[in-house]
């Protein structure tokens, strides 16, 4: 699809690492994003446990408050033998008083002492496209891959210093900013919202 003619979108996320990453998706598109710090507060509605709805709730809290067009992402990392977890629920892996270093010393003591397979993973990521007239549009994303025995490197946020993309020796953190912004869950989820 093309973007809303005339209006600047809004990204909707407190996450600086995802604000960042979707901007820098987006930019080649010709698409400029406006981040939330520069615009007055908005109330999010708690999260529930399904990405979609998730993703139509946070652009709807800042379509309905700030009368912009909003983008949106909820993601998350499911892992094989956590049956799935933690899921949509990866913020808040191990508890709300864990910073994302926290949460990765979580997710590797869960799986200390399973076996290889369990490492198997992959990122997933719901989008959605809000516009103050009440249209939606949503798009999905996904990279597969494992989490390794300990972290590495310093770029990306949240898990990718533990997730080694399929086909790479390195972890998402190790990755340049441009290749993970091209093969990320997160790009691929914008492509299908702005491209196909
Ligand atoms: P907003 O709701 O404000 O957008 P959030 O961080 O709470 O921010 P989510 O509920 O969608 O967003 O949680 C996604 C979590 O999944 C995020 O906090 C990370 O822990 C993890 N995650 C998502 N994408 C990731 C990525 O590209 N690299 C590493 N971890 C990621």
């Amino acid at each position: 699809m093309s973007s809303p003619v005339g209006r600047r979108i809004v990204v909707a996320t407190q996450n600086p690492g995802k604000r960042r990453e979707v901007a820098e998706i987006l930019a080649p598109r010709g698409l400029a994003v406006c981040s939330l710090v520069d615009l007055p507060p908005v109330d999010f509605p708690e999260e529930g446990t399904d990405y979609r709805a998730n993703a139509i709730a946070k652009a709807r809290a800042v379509t309905e408050q700030l009368d912009e067009v909003a983008l949106a992402d909820d993601s998350g990392l499911e892992v094989e033998g956590l049956d799935g977890a933690p899921g949509p629920l990866s913020a808040r892996f191990g508890g709300g008083g864990l910073d994302d270093a926290g949460r990765v010393a979580h997710l590797l003591s869960e799986l200390s002492t399973r076996p290889s397979p369990s490492r198997r993973a992959r990122f997933v990521c719901h989008v959605a496209l809000v516009t103050p007239g009440g249209a939606v549009q949503t798009a999905f994303g996904e990279c597969g891959g494992r989490i390794v025995e300990a972290p590495r490197g310093a770029g990306g946020f949240g898990y990718d210093s533990v997730f080694q993309p399929h086909g790479f020796r390195e972890t998402m953190a190790e990755l340049a900013a441009e290749e993970k912004n091209s093969l990320s869950h997160r790009a691929r989820a914008l492509r299908a919202l702005f491209d196909d």
